[in-house]
């Protein structure tokens, strides 16, 4: 194998996106898995699912402390979600910037929270933050589903 080849390799790697319950009701899904796969990531999960609260709490027990945790949990557990695993190169870094800023009304247009909405809670999107965040956050959603 060339070392270019061998370099693509280990570049490539995975992130979880989350449509969150305003995504899914906006009939947003379709739009935004499609634009992780014009760029040339690879969906190897894919799963809908009504979060139960504990899941929920787990999935952002990063936040746990925030004043907004509250809101979060209920928002998220508020309707389906679609969670995907995305794998290509550079797939964290390369998915937040699509998704863009946390606060969509300051998210820049050609993002996908810039195009999508003006909310913060209700921004569309989820995407982990590290692999670290993507091992926990993953475990969490998908719990004991297969494949
Ligand atoms: P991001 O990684 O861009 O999704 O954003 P953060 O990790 O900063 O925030 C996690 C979630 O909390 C986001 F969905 C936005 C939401 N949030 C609030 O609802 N209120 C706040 O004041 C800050 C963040």
């Amino acid at each position: 194998m060339g070392e270019e080849a061998l370099k693509e390799m280990s570049a490539s790697e995975d992130t979880l996106v989350v449509v969150k319950p305003d995504g899914v009701r906006r009939g947003l899904v379709g739009e935004i898995l499609r634009r992780f796969e014009s760029k040339g990531f690879v969906i190897k999960k894919l799963h809908m699912l009504t979060m139960s609260r504990s899941q929920a709490e787990e999935f952002y027990s990063v936040h746990s402390a925030k004043p907004f945790f509250g809101e979060l949990v209920s928002f998220i557990t508020s309707g389906p979600v679609v969670g995907a695993v995305l794998s290509g190169r550079d797939a964290v870094a390369t998915v937040r910037r699509m998704v863009g800023a946390t606060k969509s009304w300051e998210a820049a247009a050609g993002t996908i929270r810039g195009d999508f909405g003006l909310g913060l809670t209700d921004n569309c999107i989820h995407a982990s933050d590290s692999a670290e965040s993507f091992t926990k956050e993953s475990a969490a959603f998908f719990g004991q589903t297969r494949g």
